[in-house]
């Protein structure tokens, strides 16, 4: 059986997140964690802190781990990730749109000022989400996913800065729901849905794969967050009439 139960699929209707725990096994986990860690120490220092929350933290990252690493490219069509995608999109087909990798390092782990995926990305059908991948644990000091749920609800919200974060005194995270989670588990979240994450204060690094997903039916709003394999079928069709050729041929039909 793969994909949300019906009281899971309720519970991610209401709140707009859902936590799936032990979705990966420990054994899966720790081996996805060694790859990303050998990947970030091949392609040395890297630093995606936002430019609002810049100072003193930093974060690992790398984009399109597909491209990386063959092992990254099977977990995206892995029935366990595509069924829960499925069921939160609500319809058969997945669609890729990106992913990237990061790790929080101990001690100095930057934050994420607490916003919506949207204005990154704009659909018009909000089909997106965004499933993320615990490689470690990532309880409260070590910088676990924190949300206000049910704010999926309220369509896109007036966002601030360059980072396109919420205002703090709006949407501080104090006022936050954090969602510990444990190595093996995967948070599904709407891209409307308000969430961040604290600051890694432990002694050990939060490693993490997100992975953002949508109908392919759905239209992106603008052409800013194209990224390399976007638009790979990971479930089901693409129903689209669009004809498919070389792609310096393509053309509507
Ligand atoms: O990994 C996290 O804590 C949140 C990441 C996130 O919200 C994002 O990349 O949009």
């Amino acid at each position: 059986m793969t994909g949300l139960s019906a009281e899971q699929k309720a519970f991610y209707a209401e709140h707009g997140y859902v936590h799936v725990e032990g979705l990966l096994t420990p054994a899966e986990a720790a081996d996805y964690r060694a790859r990303l860690h050998a990947l970030a120490e091949r392609q040395g220092e890297t630093d995606a802190t936002w430019e609002s929350v810049k100072g003193g933290t930093s974060i690992q990252h790398s984009h399109d781990i597909h491209f990386r690493d063959a092992a990254f490219t099977r977990l995206l069509v892995d029935e366990r990730i595509t069924g829960l995608a499925r069921d939160a999109i609500g319809g058969p087909n997945v669609q890729l749109h990106h992913n990237k990798m990061f790790i929080k390092p101990p001690e100095k782990g930057s934050p994420f000022p607490m916003h919506q995926d949207y204005p990154y990305f704009p659909h018009r059908d909000h089909s997106m989400i965004a499933m993320i991948l615990h490689f470690d644990d990532a309880p409260v000091e070590r910088g676990c996913l924190c949300v206000y749920p049910g704010t999926h609800k309220l369509g896109p919200l007036p966002a601030v800065g360059s980072d396109h974060h919420l205002p703090e005194d709006e949407y501080p995270i104090a006022g936050a729901t954090p969602i510990p989670a444990r190595a093996g588990d995967a948070i599904v979240t709407h891209y409307l849905l308000v969430h961040g994450s604290g600051v890694n204060v432990s002694d050990q690094p939060r490693t993490t794969l997100l992975i953002q997903m949508r109908d392919p039916a759905d239209l992106p709003l603008n052409d800013k967050h194209t990224s390399r394999g976007q638009g790979m079928m990971l479930a089901g069709i693409d129903p689209g009439a669009k004809w498919q050729g070389f792609a310096w041929e393509e053309r509507a039909v």
